[in-house]
């Protein structure tokens, strides 16, 4: 048994960033495989650990943590690694994570399902959340045209929950060349030791015959 387990599966950005702080970090850690498609995170066994029925979940001992920005923020406390070094720091970090669950990811996370994994075809929704998504990660662009990462120069846990889902090329239908300095600080994201794609770090949920 691992010291860190977490419920994941392969098309979760959400699961990708705890998942890459895991292995950022060097933990010994190992992937529970949630059944996704078929409804394992909206049962009643998922929420007696997760009310929420969402993944990730990490399980820590008797630590059992979801939402990513708090897995991300207590894997900082733990590892001692991408956390804040000061209490503006902090406060920078929850900034863009808040925005980053908000707004960046969740429109991207939702874009991405119903063009790259439901594949519905264009739609009023698409349409609507094309446009939310390019606003997310136009502001992201503003941000980083002046700093190497999210909150300057080093990597946090801001950047690592940011990373969810700007890895799944193809998959989104927007081109992330159109944001020069995102696209330049997503290099700087794979660049980091022990990087892996989400493909590679987390195990393949089985998709269901229709969506
Ligand atoms: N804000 C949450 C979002 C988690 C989330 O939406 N996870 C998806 C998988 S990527 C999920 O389990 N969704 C279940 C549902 O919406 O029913 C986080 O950052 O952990």
């Amino acid at each position: 048994m691992a010291e860190y387990e977490l419920t994941c599966f392969d098309k979760s950005g959400n699961a990708y960033k705890p998942a890459l702080m895991l292995e950022l970090t060097g933990c010994d850690w190992q992937p529970r495989l949630v059944d996704f498609f078929h409804g394992e995170t909206r049962s009643d066994d998922y929420r007696t650990f997760n009310v929420m029925g969402e993944a990730p979940v990490l399980f820590h001992g008797d630590t059992v943590l979801s939402q990513s920005g708090v897995i991300l923020d207590y894997l900082a406390e733990t590892t001692g690694k991408f956390g804040p070094e000061t209490p503006a720091e902090r406060r920078e970090i929850w900034r863009w994570i808040l925005f980053d669950n908000h707004k960046f990811t969740s429109y991207t996370a939702t874009l991405r399902f119903m063009r790259g994994i439901a594949k519905t075809g264009e739609t009023p929704v698409t349409e609507f959340l094309d446009k939310r998504v390019r606003g997310a990660w136009d502001v992201a662009n503003r941000h980083l045209e002046s700093r190497d990462f999210m909150l300057g120069d080093r990597p946090t846990i801001a950047d690592i929950s940011m990373a969810g889902y700007v890895f799944f090329d193809g998959e989104i239908g927007v081109d992330i060349a159109d944001y020069p300095a995102l696209a330049a600080w997503r290099e700087r994201v794979r660049a980091l030791p022990g990087w892996k794609h989400p493909y590679d770090l987390l195990p393949a949920a089985p998709l269901p015959e229709k969506f």
